[in-house]
């Protein structure tokens, strides 16, 4: 995986994010590319949602308490999981069994817009204001923390900004290589220390330095094995700890990745890491190789975490903005 990490392909796939000049004179192009953009990437997802749903929204008739099971089962099926379907249908139940009328055009309808409800807006700067903002990146092992970095890396500096990449995954010396070829291969920086070091004082010399140099933004990578000796909770702990020290917390976002083709595995890492530190967003990655998509609904939901982006591939450019009505649209549409 390493070496293919790297590989010819890797390096085209670090073209540049471009917009283009059409879509600068009109923002609504921009705005329906994304649309297309979501609606590509999720195709695998928005086909098992259409398989799944096609039945029960194919004909526009009376919903009945039948229908809504029917439905119930299918969204279970879809990853919505049980507690996200039980609070998506439960009102329609409650109208039903009131005798009001709902046909099942108005039914999708308002299902969208709960969902759209559901996704809870990131309402803050993103990156944070002040300098150095830090972004601290959390998650298990491949679910695509590096990459996601570097993606985030080379859109922070094309914007011009100036970054630090810390090598907190101090796991094995690999992991640490693969953050310093990407540094390389971007024209970025990365501070690190040896395999083995405490990963607490890697990032506690990392921001320290960035402090000192004025940098922009500073990307954490860390370690996400959890099937070791090595207790990550308490190291993750301690890494918080550390940066508390160092800057006030609104100048930094703890982000967990989440693999998208892990589907409802995804809600356990989530349990478990927000045990573990206050976490403020996520990021959900590999939606393009997979129907399970609908777990970026559930995993928003149970935990109230805001999406910031999408990874729909390996390019940099793969990496979208989260928009909630794109989202939506891309898995369900009209
Ligand atoms: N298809 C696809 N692959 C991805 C995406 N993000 C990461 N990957 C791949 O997932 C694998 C693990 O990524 P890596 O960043 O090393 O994971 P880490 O262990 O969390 O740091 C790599 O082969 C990446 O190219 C994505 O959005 N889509
Ligand atoms: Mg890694």
């Amino acid at each position: 995986m390493f070496k293919n990490f790297f590989s010819k392909k890797s390096q085209e796939n670090l073209q540049k994010e471009e917009t283009s000049l059409e879509e600068i004179k009109d923002p609504d192009k921009k705005k329906k590319g994304l649309f297309e953009r979501f609606k590509e990437g999720l195709s695998k997802t928005k086909e098992k949602f259409s398989s799944a749903l096609s039945e029960v929204f194919e004909v526009d008739r009376l919903v009945d308490l039948n229908l809504l099971e029917e439905l119930e089962e299918k969204l279970i099926l879809a990853d919505l999981g049980v507690e996200t379907t039980l609070y998506l249908l439960d009102p329609f139940k409650n109208k039903v069994i009131k005798g009001e009328p709902l046909t099942t055009k108005e039914l999708k309808k308002q299902l969208k817009d709960k969902m759209l409800e559901l996704l809870i807006e990131y309402e803050k700067p993103f990156p944070p204001e002040g300098k150095p903002s830090v972004l601290f990146f959390l998650g298990v092992n491949g679910v695509g923390k590096t990459t996601t970095i570097a993606k985030l890396a080379k859109r922070f500096k094309e914007e011009g900004k100036e970054i630090l990449l810390v090598a907190g995954d101090t796991f094995r010396a690999a992991a640490i290589d693969q953050l310093k070829m990407w540094g390389e291969r971007l024209g970025i920086e990365v501070y690190h220390q040896k395999e083995g070091t405490d990963p607490a004082a890697v990032i506690y010399q990392g921001l320290e330095k960035a402090i000192r140099e004025n940098k922009d933004i500073v990307l954490v990578d860390t370690a996400g094995r959890l099937h070791t000796k090595y207790n990550l909770m308490e190291e993750l702990k301690k890494m918080n700890r550390v940066m508390d020290k160092l800057l006030p917390k609104e100048r930094r976002v703890n982000i967990l990745i989440l693999d998208a083709t892990t589907g409802q595995n995804a809600l356990s890492q989530a349990e478990h890491f927000t045990k573990a530190i206050p976490i403020d967003s996520l990021i959900i990655t590999k939606m393009d190789g997979t129907a399970k998509g609908g777990i970026a609904l559930a995993v928003s939901h149970k935990f109230k975490l805001p999406i910031l982006f999408i990874g729909l591939g390996e390019k940099a450019e793969d990496l979208l903005t989260f928009d909630k009505e794109a989202f939506i649209n891309a898995i369900l549409p009209d």
